[in-house]
């Protein structure tokens, strides 16, 4: 397939055209992306009472495909009854990813029982009675809660204050397999945990550094702000181990000159080796003193821990930092002339910062750059971790991880009379380990595909299998439906955001609530997340909690606790009369006032990790998206920017198939500590720095070993180390 040489443009024009023509034509899927719902894909926020397609600071049309796609989705056909009947288990477990998204929306009930075949439809009571019987009759921390990042904040913090009445605390969300890493590191850092800027404050930066992530296809819609940055003479510093096409050159969708002739994005290229961020930025840093341009009163004002982080800088010898990061001292040097001359500055980072065992270590590297120059506390300028799902923040927000902060678990306690667990909670690959060793009974999921999104596929197969019951709350078939299944597995069809009867909520990555309409059903059988964790905690809790779960089916009356609970959300008690959409108080730092307990950011020092997998036959590998997914969810099998026509690839270097004496197009065996995928086919790719490799996720999960940062306990998805065989050149007996 023939590479395109810009993202955006006219493929991604062509593509709404033709998807619209599917959904019954421009006006329909033009009324549907207009309503007054938050977007559903990535958390950049836009969409809510605004309009649709309309982001933070009033930026219109603000179109991008990922969010077509999943509008697109919702608006399938419901799955009809014979279906189930039709289809077994074997045959499920067949369909690729992108076949069981496109078998439509789950519109009934279904129920897989033990040793059986063949789902079948249940009724939603004998759903309820089922569930309810089996959380009844389980001790509460035999059970765990998943929570995805599409669900409203309502939802999610109905299910956290549920399941903890219920009296277990594991309850967690698929931030631990995300951007953890940047909450934990930033909190350690800044004293909170989001970005500490609005949108408007990345519109006035004259550099923005991007670190590890691809928003070409993931965040599209940041490429309309890199654009501005660029046009007002600002630079863009993309720091990536592949050379992304849609980062070098985009075609912004919006603009007709931009369209026409494409926009430069990245000013400054550089691809460090997979892993070799920390030691790029500690470089940087270094370089940075030794110019003496760091900003010595804000550090000796607001931050504390500077003086031994300069002297431990100082000792770090450059040839560790070029051998550790993959960059050249030249390339180093730059970067750091160039964030010395800069008066504002961004630094935005993603999935190839977070997606490692020293995840945290490098967001609090990230932090330490910037608060050298005095960057966060300011306008123009800040932290920015570009954020995955649409709610995930608000996930967060709503106390959905096994630790509530101690001032939700007290206004709990004390404003509503409850009395919370206080056992420690598992976090997400926990729960998957103490599944595996059959500790645990019931697993319930609030949306997503936890399945499909963790690492080591075999032993999350067999996780799933220890239970007694899992039961998914879904609005599509995913393949955690056919490997991610219990005893007895349950499926429960919900409404999506723009079908709910009554509004709800949503956060954005800059910490801004929208206010969502919600909108008419588009078939009959799904009902609201709120009614059924309503109707599920008043079968099991009854009475014996003061929550009157059945009056919690009224969205208005969750957000009047949500105001009374989550710091910052005061608004959210007037906001059905007002329909004010409103920035989260104590999040956005304009100002050197932080939120650690000193009221100083902290700098941190770090030993630098080995750059893993230099053997002779190795490579690290990386697993990442392509541009026609939604994370487990595949909408086609072509990924446009990186000209790649399907996902049974390796992406390697051309000198990397010389060295390991493979031949472009032949069949090999990629084989990790964990797992081996064969067949898959030897892919040239220039893009990527040699020494490193690129599969597709969720399909590569079958290689990613339950490795996890420490911190975070982020598994390691991006760093696998592999080694790439040709099956007939095995030697027979060979293991
Ligand atoms: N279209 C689309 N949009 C999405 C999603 C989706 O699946 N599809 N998912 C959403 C979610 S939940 C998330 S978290 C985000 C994910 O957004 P990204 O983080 O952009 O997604 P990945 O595909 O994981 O991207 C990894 C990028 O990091 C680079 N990389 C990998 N390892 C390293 C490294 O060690 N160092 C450096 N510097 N770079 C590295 C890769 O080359 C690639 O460009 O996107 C959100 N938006
Ligand atoms: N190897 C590897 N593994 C990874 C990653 C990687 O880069 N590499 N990335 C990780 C990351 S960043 C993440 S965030 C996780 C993603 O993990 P998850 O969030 O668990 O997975 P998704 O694929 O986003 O979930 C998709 C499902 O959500 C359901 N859904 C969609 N809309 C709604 C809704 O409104 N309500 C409800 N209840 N359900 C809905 C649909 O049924 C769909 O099948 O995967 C992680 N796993
Ligand atoms: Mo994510």
């Amino acid at each position: 397939m023939k590479k395109v040489k810009s993202g955006g443009g006219w493929p991604a024009i062509w593509y709404t055209l033709r998807k619209a023509r599917e959904m019954g034509g421009v006006w329909k899927l033009w009324k549907a992306m207009r309503t007054k719902n938050a977007c559903k894909t990535c958390a950049l926020g836009m969409g809510g009472q605004k309009g649709g397609m309309v982001n933070e600071i009033g930026g219109f049309p603000e179109v991008c495909k990922k969010s077509l796609q999943a509008m697109a989705a919702d608006m399938q056909g419901g799955i009809q009854p014979e279906f189930w009947s039709t289809y077994s288990l074997a045959q499920l477990r067949k369909f690729s990813p992108r076949e069981l998204e496109a078998c439509g929306r789950l519109v009934q009930p279904v129920l897989l029982r033990a040793g059986e075949d063949y789902y079948e439809p249940i009724s939603w009571e004998a759903a309820y009675a089922k569930i309810v019987g089996k959380l009844r009759a389980t001790s509460a921390d035999d059970t765990f809660w998943y929570f995805s990042g599409r669900s409203s904040n309502e939802a999610g913090f109905l299910l956290q204050l549920f399941a903890r009445l219920y009296g277990t605390n594991n309850v967690n969300n698929c931030s631990y397999y995300c951007h953890q890493a940047s909450g934990v590191g930033l909190q350690s850092s800044i004293g909170t945990g989001t970005a500490t800027l609005i949108l408007d404050d990345v519109e006035h930066a004259d550099l923005v550094f991007v670190i590890g992530g691809n928003p070409a296809s993931n965040h599209p819609r940041l490429m309309t702000t890199l654009r501005h940055v660029r046009n007002r003479g600002g630079k863009v510093v993309v720091i990536n181990t592949i050379r992304e096409t849609g980062l070098v050159n985009f075609r912004v969708p919006s603009s007709p000159w931009s369209l026409l002739f494409g926009t430069p994005i990245a000013s400054t290229y550089i691809q460090p080796h997979v892993g070799g961020d920390l030691a790029l930025l500690t470089g940087i840093a270094k370089r940075v003193d030794e110019m003496g341009a760091q900003h010595e009163q804000f550090l000796a004002e607001h931050c504390a821990g500077g003086e031994a982080w300069l002297a431990h800088l100082r000792a770090t010898p450059w040839e560790e930092l070029v051998v550790k990061s993959g960059v050249s001292r030249a390339e180093i040097d730059d970067l750091a002339e160039q964030y010395a001359a800069a008066k504002n500055v961004v630094f935005s980072w993603t999935m190839g910062i977070t997606h490692h065992i020293h995840g945290v270590k490098s967001v609090q590297a990230i932090a330490n750059l910037a608060l050298m120059r005095g960057m966060v506390g300011r306008p123009q300028a800040g932290l920015m971790p570009i954020r995955g799902h649409s709610n995930i923040q608000g996930i967060g927000s709503m106390g959905v991880t096994p630790k509530l902060k101690d001032e939700i678990f007290q206004r709990l306690e004390a404003n509503f009379g409850l009395q919370l667990p206080t056992s420690k909670g598992l976090d997400t690959l926990a729960c998957m380990e103490d599944s595996y060793a059959g500790r645990l009974k019931v697993g319930f999921c609030l949306g997503g595909n936890l399945y499909g999104s963790n690492p080591d596929a075999a032993f999350a197969e067999a996780a799933f299998a220890e239970l007694d019951t899992v039961v998914y709350l879904n609005t599509t078939l995913n393949t955690g439906h056919a490997y991610g299944l219990a005893k007895e597995t349950i499926i429960l069809p919900v409404l999506a955001r723009d079908e709910e009867p009554q509004p709800t909520t949503q956060e954005s990555m800059f910490n801004y609530v929208r206010f969502s309409d919600g909108g008419p059903r588009r078939h009959a059988g799904p009902q609201s997340e709120v009614e059924v964790i309503a109707t599920i905690a008043q079968g099991v809790l009854e009475n014996t909690t003061p929550i009157d779960w059945q009056s919690m089916q009224d969205t208005g009356r969750i957000r009047a606790a949500i105001a009374q609970v989550i710091p910052g959300f005061e608004k959210m008690a007037t906001i059905d009369e007002t329909k004010q959409e409103f920035q989260i108080g104590g999040r956005t730092f304009h100002e050197a006032r932080f939120s650690t307990p000193s009221g100083r950011a902290n700098l941190h020092c770090h030993e630098l990790p080995v750059l893993a997998g230099l053997g002779e036959s190795e490579l690290r590998l990386m697993t990442l998206r392509s541009e026609g997914q939604f994370n487990t969810v595949v909408y086609e099998d072509y990924d446009l920017y990186r000209g790649i026509d399907r996902r049974d690839v390796i992406l390697l270097h051309p000198d990397d198939i010389a060295r390991l004496k493979l031949t472009a197009g032949e069949r090999v065996t990629v084989r990790s500590e964990v797992g081996e995928m064969p067949n898959i086919l030897v892919t040239p790719f220039e893009s990527i720095r040699p020494g490193n490799a690129a599969m597709y996720y969720p399909e590569a999960n079958l290689l990613v070993p339950r490795t996890v940062d420490g911190d975070s306990k982020t598994p390691a998805f991006k760093c696998v180390i592999i080694t790439v065989e040709v099956p007939a050149r095995v030697p027979v007996g060979a293991t």
